[in-house]
């Protein structure tokens, strides 16, 4: 481990100044004044001494020269280096190693490991730029003309051209691999997804507008599709998702004020204030109002239809839209998100009136795999980074790497992220069958009551591994300048859009609901078939407690629904993580019994065996719990609004 290389500085004229050799324990440097000695760990990385021209302290006693730098210490940290978010990952790998046919597994692991490797450095380096050079809107020119102008870096153009090029949206519509297809995109997105510069979210939109155009199959969705799942830069487009108002955030159906006039020209126009619309700069959007009409001249509730709208008019300027503002925001500043009013914005229907709501529910539930894939790989790129660093830091002793306690701290982490990849990409994979129509009734409820329970796992996972594996950075992970917190900030997102946890915990009850029960034995009939899979598989004997834990949460959770029907509501968010949990726990023993490996099962063991997979508070679902929170507020005793 010790580089015990000599290091000599030269003196202009070529005669040795002085020396840097390592005794084991001691670096000996050796000058024109004699030798000190160091600890040996504090030099350690030949990179990490300054290589100060030594002439220039000659030059500067010769001449009596009182000009010099301050003295900063010899010792500066090597930072973390990037690994390859494809080849480097054990689970990702190993998973596909394990589901992909030979013949498509060779036909795209290639792309995947050169893709891994353009990630962390190309693209890497263009989502920096977007960090440090993010948007702003330049509303009115020198001249006093309106232009709302949204001005975005070149990096942020690159990487739509790069989006395009490497088909991340154009491979779930291909048909080259069936069932597969949507998996090879899912793993695809995850590698450019925490290195983007965000330009993620565009993408996740646009791969929603693109499955709704599929699905409504609406004519005048036609050219926006072969738009959206172009792999032509010059073709691309990038869709948004206007569905947030003032009034509704959460509750879209009740919160809309937009309302659509018919133009009577096969058109309508729109009138509304679009309150969160990210990527601001995309082509086209879809978007929720209300049809109103001399016979309906008031909104009716509850009765959003879907329109699309282009962006731009032919002669390129604003469709009926003025970008009021762009947002401030805590993180994904790298994304214009703007406040947008439209005035008369030219839209064509593209759901049947009424039917808004449940026809962009197609393009949800692909922004709700966007954000699990983000999650999931978000953890991935911090644990990659911190494992690095813990062999380039040297504290108390030992690289950070050889301290118990942090290898636990670490692995924890790691237990976490794998279950999230775990059921990111099955979840993934179910849709890819459903989508080649190849899915069994079983896997389609799975997947509809899982979607929701996956993006509100994932996204809490990742602000607590990101928050943690910061601090394996100590210090540093606060610093601006590496490159570290950025990634908290823009992980604390995650939960918030694409619906908060409580209301995804509340989606996957109406899910179950809909599904009157049978999403629910669909799920228990999958995880029991799982474990019995694993157990008659002959796999590891250390794997045997962990189906044990799993079966007997099953049966926990079976048993709280079975006998608490009415305290569904009250306990919707321990009911979806503990069949996150649940299923999590399964996944990783299916893979654990297939793998075989010493880590593979032990993941498997710390996740089943060192948590408890459910946790019902039935007495709390039956307390007041709103007293609790009340006590002691008195509306007549506040202060005046905050701002
Ligand atoms: O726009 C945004 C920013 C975009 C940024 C995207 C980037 C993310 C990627 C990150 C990568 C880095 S954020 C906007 C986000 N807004 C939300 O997520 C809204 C949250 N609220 C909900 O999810 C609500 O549950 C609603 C709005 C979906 C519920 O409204 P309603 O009117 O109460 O809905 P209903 O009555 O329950 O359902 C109406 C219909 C039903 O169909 P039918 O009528 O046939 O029975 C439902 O089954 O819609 C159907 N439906 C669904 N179908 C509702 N939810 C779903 C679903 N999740 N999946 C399938």
């Amino acid at each position: 481990m010790w580089r015990s290389v000599p290091c000599i500085w030269h003196s202009r004229s070529g005669e040795a100044l002085r020396s840097l050799t390592c005794t084991g324990r001691h670096w000996v440097t050796t000058t024109t004044q004699g030798s000190q000695h160091a600890p040996a760990h504090s030099v350690k990385d030949a990179r990490t001494v300054p290589k100060e021209d030594p002439s220039l302290e000659e030059m500067r006693q010769r001449f009596g020269i009182d000009f010099s730098r301050a003295k900063l210490g010899r010792f500066t940290q090597t930072p973390p280096h990037q690994e390859n978010l494809f080849s480097n990952s054990p689970f990702i790998t190993s998973y596909l190693t394990r589901v992909l046919p030979k013949e498509v597994r060779e036909a795209i692991w290639p792309d995947l490991a050169r893709f891994g490797e353009r990630a962390v450095t190309e693209i890497y380096r263009l989502g920096r730029e977007c960090e440090l050079n993010q948007p702003y809107v330049r509303t009115f020119d020198a001249w006093g003309n309106r232009t709302d102008e949204l001005v975005t870096c070149e990096a942020w153009k690159s990487l739509k051209r790069i989006s395009a090029e490497e088909g991340l949206i154009a491979t779930a519509y291909e048909d080259k691999y069936g069932e597969f297809d949507r998996l090879y995109q899912m793993v695809k997105l995850s590698l450019f997804s925490p290195v983007s510069g965000l330009y993620s979210c565009p993408l996740a939109m646009t791969d929603g507008a693109a499955k709704t155009a599929k699905a409504v199959k609406s004519p005048h969705l036609d050219k926006a599709y072969q738009h959206l799942t172009s792999r032509d830069p010059s073709q691309f487009w990038t869709s948004g998702q206007w569905m947030t108002e003032k009034k509704g955030g959460s509750d879209v159906s009740d919160g809309t004020e937009t309302v659509a006039v018919d133009a009577g020209d096969g058109t309508h126009r729109l009138f509304g204030y679009k309150w969160f619309s990210s990527a601001t700069d995309s082509d086209m959007s879809l978007t929720l109002a209300t049809i109103v009409s001399d016979l309906q001249p008031k909104p009716k509730s509850r009765n959003l239809t879907m329109f699309y709208l282009e962006t731009r008019k032919d002669d390129g300027k604003l469709n009926g839209i003025e970008i009021v503002k762009l947002k401030n925001k805590l993180g994904t500043r790298q994304l214009p998100t703007a406040e947008l009013l439209l005035d008369g914005t030219v839209a064509q229907q593209v759901s049947d009136e009424g039917r808004g709501v449940a026809s962009i529910a197609n393009m949800l539930t692909i922004t709700r795999f966007h954000n699990s894939v983000s999650a999931s790989a978000i953890m991935r790129r911090m644990l990659q980074l911190g494992r690095d660093y813990s062999q380039r830091r040297w504290a108390f002793g030992r690289m950070v790497e050889g301290h118990v306690l942090h290898q636990l701290t670490a692995a924890r982490l790691e237990v976490i992220t794998r279950g999230c990849e775990a059921l990111t990409f099955h979840l993934a994979r179910l849709l890819g069958r459903e989508e080649a129509g190849v899915a069994t009734e079983q896997e389609s409820l799975v997947l509809r009551v899982l979607t929701p329970i996956m993006k509100a796992h994932t996204a809490k996972a990742a602000m607590g591994v990101t928050s943690e594996a910061l601090e394996c950075f100590g210090g540093q992970g606060y610093i601006e300048d590496t490159g570290l917190p950025s990634h908290l900030r823009d992980a604390q997102v995650l939960p918030i859009w694409e619906g908060t946890t409580n209301i995804l915990s509340l989606d996957f009850l109406r899910a179950v609901m809909k599904s009157k029960g049978k999403a629910l034995t669909a799920l228990h009939e999958d995880v029991k078939a799982r474990i019995q899979a694993a157990e008659s598989a002959g796999g590891p004997s250390a794997l045997k407690d962990a189906c044990h834990a799993v079966s007997q949460a099953l049966g926990s959770l079976t048993g709280f629904l079975q006998e608490h029907p009415d305290l569904m509501e009250p306990a919707a968010r321990d009911l979806a993580f503990s069949i996150a949990n649940v299923y999590i726990g399964s996944l990783l023993v299916e893979q654990a019994a297939w793998e075989k490996s010493a880590a593979s099962v032990e993941v498997a063991r710390h996740w089943c065996l060192d948590n408890n997979l459910t946790a019902f508070m039935t007495q709390q679902y039956r307390t007041d719990n709103r007293a609790i929170v009340m006590e002691h507020y008195d509306p007549s005793q506040v202060y005046g609004p905050m701002f």
